[in-house]
């Protein structure tokens, strides 16, 4: 079968999903108040810039038990401050459910915190498999100069819990130092 044909498309080599059931949600700076450390750096750029894009194939209509949601995510290169761009970061409502994420195009890093605070972390690379455990908070960070790509899959009654991160945020910052990525 001729792929153009499928009802839903996958281009693997860019993780980018077209056809039925697809959606699309934008980041922008101005969506992303609290999130990053440097208030003023922050207020001094431009907030309609993009910072993410999420792609979903949401065939689940969500909260259903038993479902799943398949997702790319694309995280621009760019710093607010020192730090890099990177996603809200978010517990799972259902704070047992689980996800896979893997690396697709560029070079990021991923931010595991438990519930206690403790943040470990994955080099994010176009061949690497995550497994985000139930009871852990995650984020993607971009510390590459290219668009970062990440394939997502996850039970659709997980929901997202974003207040808690954007009251003690994450315990670890991924900042430049000295040209560097350093996560501190
Ligand atoms: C992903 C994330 C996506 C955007 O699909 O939702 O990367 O990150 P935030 O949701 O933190 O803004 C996922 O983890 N779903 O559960
Ligand atoms: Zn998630």
């Amino acid at each position: 079968m001729e792929c153009s044909k499928a009802k839903v498309q996958i281009d693997t080599s860019t993780g980018k999903l077209t056809g039925e059931d697809v959606s699309k949600s934008t980041r922008q700076l101005k969506h992303l108040q609290g999130i990053f450390e440097d208030q003023a750096a922050y207020e001094a750029m431009n907030p309609e810039t993009i910072v993410y894009e999420v792609e979903m194939h949401d065939k689940e209509t969500l909260g259903t038990e038993g479902g799943l949601l398949f997702g790319t995510s694309y995280i621009y290169p760019g710093k607010v401050g020192k730090e890099y761009f990177m996603t809200k970061g978010h517990f799972h409502q259902k704070r047992n459910r689980a996800e896979y994420y893997w690396g697709i195009q560029g070079h990021g890093v991923l931010l595991f915190m438990s519930e206690t605070g403790e943040v470990t972390a994955e080099e994010v690379l176009p061949c690497s498999l995550h497994y985000i455990q139930g009871y852990t908070a995650h984020r993607l960070v971009n510390i590459g100069e290219d668009v970062l790509a990440v394939g997502a899959c996850w039970p659709s009654d997980a929901g997202h819990d974003y207040a808690d991160i954007l009251e003690r945020g994450f315990s670890k910052k991924v900042r430049e130092r000295n040209g560097v990525p350093f996560i501190e």
